[in-house]
């Protein structure tokens, strides 16, 4: 369920006490679910050799191959030894039913320009130019990839650098991808100052003629801590510690590194500049200039019914 980080926002008290949780494989990113089954019991099923449970929750982990454990498992249920809630599936799936209304609704053309219409539209926009890496960076982007888009299939693989969740070396961590990929696109989506903060990694695309397509979601700043505490500072104060807006224009960093560049404000500026720069190959900078970074947070609240 694509949904679940919006609805899980909702007053969580509203929502059934999950029990009993099977992860498999590495921690949720989301803090949203990881809140709410905080205090489940966890089973974690993972084959990756280490002790990947930073939240220390209470459970056990079960070591070895997902497919093994998963198989071992529904031979020893079958047949299922209690009886399953009717309602459970069908209460979930209500919840993302309202949430892909809503989605629907707000995302659909014509539209205010928003940060979350890019990744709502990713997928088709994507497919349509083949098989492709799509790597997130930090701060929004993961956020906004996991919450709004649809429908992802086998030809994306979607990449991210979490653990300390720096935005450091995120261009040169696609261009990485982009040297060992067979995939046809490399896509990267990062906010203006992990773009900013890495603009040196565009030397090795035009050195070694990578074949990258960066999107910049530009608000003018970091766009994330408008959502935390420090969003209630008084603005000054906010926006000289936070905010940090640069007013840089990055057509110039695409002339220097030699790159494509389009430049979108409405959404279907966005839309084109994607069709354009998707049938093209080389360094690619399609620069989007988002509403402001308060709007942004107005917009995702909208979402959070
Ligand atoms: C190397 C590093 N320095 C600072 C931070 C703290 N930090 C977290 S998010 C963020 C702002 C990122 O802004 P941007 O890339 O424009 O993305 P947005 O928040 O607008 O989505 C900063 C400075 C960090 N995570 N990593």
């Amino acid at each position: 369920m694509g949904t679940y980080d919006a609805f899980l926002r909702v007053n969580r008290q509203m929502l059934p006490h999950v029990e009993c949780v099977i992860r498999l494989g590495a921690p949720m990113t989301s803090k949203t679910l990881n809140l709410y089954t905080a205090d489940s019991y966890i089973y974690t099923i993972d084959g990756e050799n280490s002790y990947r449970e930073p939240q220390m929750q209470t459970g056990r982990i079960i070591e070895g191959r997902i497919e093994d454990v998963l198989t071992g498992l529904s031979e020893a249920l079958n047949p299922l030894p209690t009886e399953s809630d009717p309602d459970w599936y069908p209460f979930w799936f209500r919840q993302h039913e309202t949430i892909m209304n809503l989605l629907r609704e707000r995302l659909t053309e014509p539209g205010e320009a928003s940060e979350p219409y890019l990744y709502y539209h990713l997928c088709d926009w994507l497919r349509n130019a083949g098989s492709a890496e799509v790597f997130v960076s930090n701060s929004m982007p993961v956020r906004d990839l996991d919450t709004f888009t649809q429908d992802p299939d086998d030809s994306l693989r979607f990449w991210g650098n979490r653990g300390a969740n720096g935005i450091d070396g995120i261009v040169s961590t696609a261009m990485g991808i982009a040297v060992r990929t067979d995939r046809k696109q490399t896509i990267l989506i990062t906010g203006d100052l992990a773009f900013y903060h890495d603009m040196n990694g565009l030397f090795a695309a035009m050195k070694y003629r990578l074949n990258v397509l960066i999107i910049v979601v530009n608000n003018d700043g970091g766009g994330i801590f408008s959502f935390l505490p420090q969003g209630q500072l008084e603005e000054q104060e906010f926006e000289s510690l936070f905010g940090t807006p640069h007013g840089l224009n990055f057509e110039h960093a695409a002339l220097l590194y030699q790159a494509a560049y389009r430049r979108a404000s409405t959404l279907g500026e966005l839309r084109r500049g994607m069709e354009e720069l998707l049938s093209t190959r080389g360094l690619r900078i399609l620069e989007w200039r988002t509403p402001s970074r308060k709007q942004n947070v107005a917009l995702h609240n909208s979402f959070w019914i």
